[in-house]
């Protein structure tokens, strides 16, 4: 290794030495609250009272040490970080120091906030959030674009964003992984005719194959790259939403994060299903609009008089996202229920009531991978995936 980790002991001292965190005073107290798949995360809190947050990068992935991971998205995480606060203030942690030595960054404490994956599975509801993440998606779209930045701008800005390393990650367990025997697939037995309906259907197989080349080609903005339920951070009092862990970051479809977000919304709302919380269910559901809402109507708000209409007309880029949209939700949903990286919203769940949720999300992602899915607006869509849920998973 030819960088220290961090640990509780070494964190003050860390900080201590860092100008750019001179401000927060002594570090008093030190926690490492990470629960991802891939780094350290240290809440440390200061005599002041204030506090802030460590993330640093392993050179290996947290849950299987075997697997080397390059530290150096820490800093693309950094930059990317830096570019969401710009554009979209208020909806990321703000950004306090980068030590690319280390591959350390220093971010805002938002201890008061809760993940939200957690929030939902435990059936709370909290109004408001999937518009802000459609806002959110929205405003890097826009800002990052070839819409806000202009031709050259945005040439500019691609150049300086590639994540070549952990795009290759979400290209083997998100697109092709789940869709041929790998060790990394997990298949609980009763699932496996499931499994092998799904992934050997010629035209899921076909759907999820164009979805993958959009991922790879169509450099957009700089997309968050991994908008999952996970990756967001609520509190209802005062209402605030934030997107974090944007280390996937990359010049990509905007279309992935918007499915990202819905492809989890299918997972929570599988899990309330077979739970019997088919009211929960049908919230979660609806959130899908409500993110789509926010995106689009953001979207447009910032569209008149600064996007060049030479270059595309805003109803039909919109269609372009829309489209893009649904099928990456069905591979955002499916790679949770086959391959490596499950999510608690399934693994919590009772074996047998696993068991219906996941063919219930496999189910799902089919209909989401149709081309009808497509077109159209979200709430006749995601009522039929709450039927098709409902059907599947009894
Ligand atoms: C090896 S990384 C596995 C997963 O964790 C991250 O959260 C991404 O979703 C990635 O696919
Ligand atoms: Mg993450």
């Amino acid at each position: 290794m030819s960088y220290e980790l961090l640990t509780v002991d070494t964190v003050p001292g860390y900080v201590a030495a860092r100008p750019a965190l001179a401000r927060f005073g002594a570090v008093s107290r030190v926690r490492e609250v990470g629960d991802g798949n891939l780094n350290l995360v240290f809440v440390a809190g200061t005599e002041g009272g204030g506090g802030l947050v460590l993330k640093q990068a392993l050179p290996y992935v947290r849950v299987d040490p075997t697997w080397p991971i390059t530290p150096e998205r820490n800093g693309i995480e950094g930059r990317a970080l830096r570019v969401h606060n710009a554009v979209a203030p208020g909806l990321v942690p703000e950004l306090y120091d980068t030590d690319a030595e280390r591959h350390v960054i220093a971010i805002e404490d938002l201890s008061d906030h809760r993940v939200w994956r957690g929030a939902l599975n435990e059936g709370q509801r909290h109004d408001g959030v999937a518009g802000d993440l459609g806002r959110y998606v929205a405003k890097v779209a826009f800002g990052t674009s070839v819409f806000g930045l202009g031709a050259k701008g945005h040439k500019a800005a691609l150049a300086t964003a590639a994540n070549p390393e952990l795009c290759e990650i979400t290209e083997d367990l998100v697109f092709t992984e789940p869709y041929i025997a790998h060790e990394h697939n997990r298949i609980l037995r009763a699932n496996e005719a499931d499994v092998a309906a799904y992934a050997g259907d010629p035209d899921v197989r076909a759907a999820v194959g164009a979805a993958k080349l959009a991922f790879m080609t169509h450099a957009e903005a700089l997309i968050h790259g991994d908008l999952h339920t996970g990756s967001v951070l609520v509190r209802d009092e005062p209402h605030s939403a934030r997107a974090f862990d944007v280390e996937f970051a990359f010049y990509g479809p905007v279309g992935f994060d918007v499915g990202a977000l819905w492809g989890n919304y299918v997972l929570a709302a599988a899990r309330a299903l077979v739970l019997g919380e088919d009211a929960h269910a049908a919230w979660v559901l609806a959130q899908a609009a409500r993110t789509w809402e926010g995106f689009a109507e953001e979207f447009a708000g910032l569209w008149p008089g600064r996007a060049d209409p030479r270059i595309i007309d805003l109803d039909r880029y919109l269609a372009k996202v829309y489209a893009d949209a649904a099928p990456f939700a069905a591979a955002k949903a499916a790679r949770r229920v086959i391959g490596f990286s499950s999510v608690s919203d399934i693994e919590t769940l009772p074996e047998d009531l696993r068991v219906r949720a996941i063919r219930a999300v496999l189910a799902a992602a089919r209909l989401l991978l149709t081309p009808d899915a497509r077109r159209g607006e979200p709430k006749p869509l995601f009522d039929r995936v709450g039927q098709v849920l409902a059907e599947a998973g009894r």
